[in-house]
């Protein structure tokens, strides 16, 4: 755990998040800030910081981030389709240094994204 880190205090249970799926890797909670109708964020419980500090020794971390997407999605009744996202860094909008999967869905996405 990164002392400093938000969504490490979520999954410490030391803030209060809408959790949607956890399992002993994971852990997927409601945006505080929605963007869209169904707006969840997927994360490991292992502190990493961005995309862009991933090693090798991630890659089943990651795989089974990439798997949880669309099972969650289903479970979240995003049968039409749905956007994932990760932003990296501050060109790339990350804002929480805590690598995080966004899950948005519930309207028609628009293509390029800002
Ligand atoms: O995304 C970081 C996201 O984290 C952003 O969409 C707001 C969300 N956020 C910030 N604080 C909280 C809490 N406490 N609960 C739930 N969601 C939160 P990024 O890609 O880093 O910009």
């Amino acid at each position: 755990m990164a002392s400093d880190c938000l969504f490490c205090k979520i999954v410490a249970g030391e803030i209060p998040a809408k959790k949607v799926y956890e399992d002993g890797n994971l852990l997927a909670f409601h945006d505080i800030d929605p963007k869209a109708p169904t707006h969840v964020l997927l994360l490991p419980r292992r502190h990493i910081n961005s995309l862009a500090a991933i090693c090798s020794e991630d890659a089943g971390t990651m795989a089974e981030l990439i798997c949880a997407a669309p099972a969650i999605a289903a479970q979240l009744g995003l049968t039409n389709g749905f956007r994932t996202v990760i932003n990296t860094g501050p060109d790339g909008g990350q804002t929480v240094g805590h690598l995080h999967l966004h899950i948005l869905g519930g309207r028609a996405m628009r293509w390029p994204p800002g």
